[in-house]
């Protein structure tokens, strides 16, 4: 059958979650810990029965949970003045993000609504990734809720509340990211199986894993590098190859469970990638319908 493109969020299916979730593998740190699965699956089914338009549901986390934030943040915010982008640094005071409590999804896609349009969507754990991009078109973030386990604070395998609120809300606040973050999205909707592997590696190595040169500086502006501190060390320390990126060019294959990344790759500057980006995007743009282009906000 023809694959039917969203014309709007509430078309987007959030149920696709690929893994991670509620049932755990055998290699993740809360595997073994009867408490924590349990706690994610009572996390979990209160996004699964979100609907777009209601509030996000409240969570209250435990003194566990905060403390695996508190100390997550603290020990990141040390390390952004001098190793996350400017752009990065320019949204940080927007989300006036405290150690001693964990942020409500809520509140955050308030102060997002209100600076870039974006909002927030909860949702159970890893999502399709064509999901995933379909609601970056509708200005829309897929954001899980729950916490790491406390025995791994400082590298989690799969995105969660640290990773989605310090690493990507930031960046979402920025009106030029955003408006990337957007074409990627749109471009989501033209794309075919083999376009979309692309654009999901062009995800991968800008929004999660991407870094920019500032001078003779490299910066991280990827969330992936952003939301992990031994991730983020590694790059400080230069610990990986520094590649420059080809949007048009094959990329490695992406993994998520090889630790940290053994190359990144940097953007010559953030507003010529963004150029760079936008016309990979733009490039499958051209095959929407006249109604795609409307209901996501495009000229026809
Ligand atoms: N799902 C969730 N919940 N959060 C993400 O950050 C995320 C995702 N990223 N699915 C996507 C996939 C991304 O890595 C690309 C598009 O695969
Ligand atoms: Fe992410």
């Amino acid at each position: 059958a023809p694959r039917r493109v969203p014309l709007g969020i509430q078309e987007v299916d959030n149920g696709a979650i690929l893994g991670f979730s509620a049932e755990l593998s055998e290699d993740h740190p809360g595997f073994h810990d009867a408490a924590y699965k349990q706690r994610r699956v009572n996390i979990c089914n209160l996004a699964r029965s979100h609907r777009i338009g209601e509030p996000i549901p409240h969570i209250s986390y435990t003194a566990e949970e905060v403390a695996v934030w508190g100390s997550a943040l603290t020990r990141l915010e040390h390390l952004f003045q001098q190793h996350a982008c400017k752009e990065f640094q320019r949204s940080w005071p927007l989300f006036d993000l405290r150690p001693d409590a964990v942020p409500q999804l809520e509140d955050l896609s308030q102060v997002l609504q209100g600076t870039t349009g974006f909002r927030i969507r909860p949702v159970a754990g890893l999502l399709h990734p064509r999901d995933f991009l379909n609601g970056l078109a509708f200005r829309t973030f897929h954001s899980t809720q729950y916490m790491r386990h406390s025995s791994k604070p400082d590298y989690t395998p799969e995105p969660d509340v640290i990773h989605e609120v310090i690493g990507h809300l930031p960046m979402l606040a920025d009106p030029s990211f955003a408006s990337l973050a957007h074409a990627i999205g749109v471009a989501s909707l033209a794309a075919d199986e083999e376009q979309l592997k692309h654009l999901v590696k062009l995800y991968w190595y800008t929004v999660e894993f991407g870094v920019v040169r500032e001078g003779s500086d490299v910066k991280a502006f990827g969330a992936g590098i952003l939301s992990s501190y031994g991730e983020l060390q590694h790059m400080a320390a230069g610990g990986a190859e520094v590649a420059p990126l080809d949007v048009w060019q094959p990329l490695p294959k992406i993994s998520y469970k090889d630790g940290y990344q053994k190359r990144y790759f940097a953007l010559e500057s953030f507003e010529a990638g963004a150029v760079e980006l936008q016309a990979y995007c733009a490039s499958l743009q051209a095959g929407l319908t006249d109604e795609v282009r409307a209901a996501v906000g495009l000229a026809s």
